[in-house]
């Protein structure tokens, strides 16, 4: 029989075994969000933790990131079940110069599970291709990621960089990341910011009533 916490062991130690641990999980009766929030989130913590204290090194850490990502994709379908319209089209993206994308790619997992149509632009997404994904598909909501101290600047430069080229008006953004926080977003005047995956689904869905009928 399967369990979470030997589910949260294979992600800390980056053992693909994981993905069928996960499989066997889901046919027992565990939910997406159970297998997220209480094994494979858990599990990164732990990761981040060594990392922080030089207990384990970046090819581990990597290792742990893939097999997380690895389960994330197992589970990411049965977040989206029952959904049918979309509540609001979302844009998603890490910043440029930033790799990270474990949490932005949970965030959109749990936004297509809310009923939201993301568009997925990946990481390390340089401003100009912001830009150019708003005109392409006139998002509703334009959300941003960042995981570094050096490379959080560049949602600040992209909101000013939309403001210029006038597509700021009717687009509603939404940062997060670890570094990030409330004041930030207020100083480069992000609509929102979401602490967590679960908090940001929360914003996103306090932003789609804010939207104007279009
Ligand atoms: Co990196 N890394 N890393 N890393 N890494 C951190 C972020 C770090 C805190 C580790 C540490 O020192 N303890 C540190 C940053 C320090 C700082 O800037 N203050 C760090 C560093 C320094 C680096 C490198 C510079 C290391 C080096 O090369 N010397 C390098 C940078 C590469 C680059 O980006 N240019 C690097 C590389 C890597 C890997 C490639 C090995 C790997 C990333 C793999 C990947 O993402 N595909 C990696 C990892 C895995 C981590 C840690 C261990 C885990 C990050 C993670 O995935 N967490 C991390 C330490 C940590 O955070 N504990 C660390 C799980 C994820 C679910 O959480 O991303 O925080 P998180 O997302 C959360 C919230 O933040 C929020 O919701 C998510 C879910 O609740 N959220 C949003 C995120 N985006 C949001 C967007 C929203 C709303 C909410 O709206 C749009």
């Amino acid at each position: 029989m399967a369990s979470l916490e030997t589910l949260k062991a294979m992600v800390i130690a980056g053992d693909e075994g994981a993905t069928h641990e996960t499989e066997v999980l889901l046919a027992e009766g565990s939910t997406a969000r159970n297998i997220i929030d209480d094994a494979l989130l858990p599990g990164m913590d732990v990761v981040g933790e060594r990392m922080r204290s030089g207990d384990c090194f970046i090819p581990e850490v990597l290792l742990s990131a893939r097999t997380m990502q690895a389960c994330l994709d197992i589970v990411k379908p049965r977040l989206a079940v029952g959904e049918s319209s979309s509540v609001a089209k979302m844009l998603i993206g890490t910043v440029e110069g930033d790799v990270h994308d474990i949490g932005k790619n949970l965030v959109a997992m749990l936004l297509e599970g809310a009923g939201f149509e993301v568009v997925n632009l990946g990481r390390s997404v340089k401003t100009v291709d912001f830009l150019s994904a708003v005109r392409e598909h006139r998002p509703d909501i334009l959300g941003m990621s960042a995981l570094l101290t050096t490379t959080i600047p560049r949602m600040g430069e992209t909101l000013r960089a939309l403001e210029a080229a006038d597509l700021r008006e009717g687009l509603k953004v939404i940062v997060g990341g670890a570094p990030v926080n409330q004041a930030y977003a207020d100083e480069i005047g992000a609509d929102a910011y979401g602490p967590n995956a679960a908090v940001a689904v929360d914003r996103c869905r306090e932003l789609a009533k804010q939207l104007a009928p279009r």
